[in-house]
């Protein structure tokens, strides 16, 4: 079975996708996810010029091979743009040998290891009752763990908090959906932070009581001790974790954490390869892997990593807000379904729109997501309905502290 066709279709369904679409001389079609969010046209010329050439003709059934063929015979190796190319690729071979075999892609994996995926879903508010409902509409909506972020007094907008949130919903797009030239520019006050988020956990502990799941994301804003002052002070209220506590370059900041918390910690969204990782797992630093399918590498990469991770205990966390595509997302689920060292599992739901584009099985019940037993992955591409939605420009926004200093956002 050779490969005859590459494509990479990039639409806006409300946001940028980039899709790499593989066609086999059997026929069959498989999909990747190359979405990096606010660099996508990076990625897509990646994939045209550089990756396309490459594929047609060789043969779809050498996943391996062709994984170390593009990422030791670039030469230049890792990083975003690269590994989101890779993962794509990666994704979509694997979507046609699930295919061809007549499975779905857990299957080749090793099998189901539970009934489904305890998902995460997001809820947010400006304030704390908005908060509080926002709570509730995601249990009624089905999600029995869930992710807390807060509006600070203060600050205007913040990180994970839906300007839209009043009322609940489950069902929201917090981030960058501005569809402008230039990002968004909003202000940041880590101080005023620390000093209002135990307050929130403790309203909503006292609201919801000890058993609901809850976890939180520092987004990568905190120095060292600053983080691990947070992760003290929420002992109390008993995290899932707290994610993404200091900027991902840095491992020796994990190490000051750790020797002041035991809350759970998370990392590892903006990584892009198991090196990244290496001496968090070796010196126990982390407790769940944050990477998703998109952004490391693909299948076969992800799935190398969390067997690694589960020889330190660590389970998986994978990243799964609205900027990875229905495609990426149902990637996920096949590992979370397949592996043993399962944690949890980021799920906000798509737009309708995106899902008129991406036509997914994946179903979400009692909480838990299964990625359904259609062959492949079990999402196809509409590329009609790709076509009505073309790319504009988007970007996440930046920060700055009060006195105009840039911050990680
Ligand atoms: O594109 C950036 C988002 O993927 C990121 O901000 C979402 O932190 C995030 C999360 O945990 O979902
Ligand atoms: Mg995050």
């Amino acid at each position: 079975m050779r490969i005859e066709s590459v494509r990479t279709v990039v639409t806006s369904p409300g946001r940028n996708f980039v899709t790499l679409r593989i066609t086999t001389s059997d026929g069959i079609t498989g999909l990747g996810d190359a979405t990096l969010n606010g660099r996508e046209l990076a990625v897509a010329a990646y994939l045209t010029e550089h990756v396309e050439p490459l594929l047609v003709g060789r043969d779809a059934g050498r996943v391996e091979d062709t994984w170390q063929y593009l990422y030791r015979g670039a030469y230049w190796r890792r990083g975003p743009v690269t590994m989101a190319a890779l993962a794509a690729v990666d994704t979509a071979l694997w979507d046609i040998k699930a295919q061809a075999a007549g499975m779905p892609l857990y299957e080749l994996l090793g099998g189901a290891s539970r009934r489904g995926a305890l998902a995460y879903g997001h809820a947010s508010g400006r304030d704390v009752p908005e908060l509080l409902d926002s709570i509730r509409a995601h249990l009624d909506a089905g999600y029995r763990a869930i992710r807390v972020q807060t509006g600070i007094p203060g600050l205007d907008s913040v990180y994970g908090v839906a300007a839209s949130a009043a009322g609940g919903g489950d069902r929201y797009d917090y981030e960058p959906a501005r569809r402008t030239a230039l990002p968004v520019e909003e202000t940041w006050d880590t101080r005023a932070y620390l000093r209002h988020v135990p307050t929130v956990f403790e309203a909503v502990r006292a609201e919801f009581g000890p058993e609901l799941p809850l976890l939180h994301d520092g987004h990568h804003r905190m120095t060292p001790i600053q983080a691990a002052k947070l992760g003290k002070s929420l002992e109390p209220y008993d995290l899932f974790w707290l994610e993404d506590a200091t900027p991902g370059e840095d491992p020796t900041a994990l190490r000051l954490i750790r020797q002041h918390t035991t809350t759970p910690l998370a990392i590892g969204e903006v990584f892009n390869s198991v090196h990244d990782y290496t001496p968090l797992l070796q010196e126990r630093l982390i407790d769940y892997v944050r990477s998703a399918v998109t952004h490391t590498g693909g299948v076969t990469a992800m799935k190398k990593l969390l067997d690694l991770a589960a020889v330190y205990g660590v389970k998986s966390g994978m990243h799964g807000p609205t900027d990875i595509s229905p495609v990426g997302q149902a990637a996920a689920l096949h590992l979370d379904l397949a592996i043993h060292n399962f944690g949890i599992q980021e799920y906000m739901r798509h737009s309708p729109d995106t899902l008129d584009v991406f036509r997914t099985s994946y179903t979400f019940a009692d909480g838990l997501l299964h990625p359904s037993d259609a062959p492949g992955l079990g999402v196809t591409l509409d590329e009609e309905a790709a076509a009505r939605f073309p790319y504009a420009p988007a970007y996440l926004p930046v920060n700055r502290l009060t006195d105009g200093t840039v911050h990680d956002w």
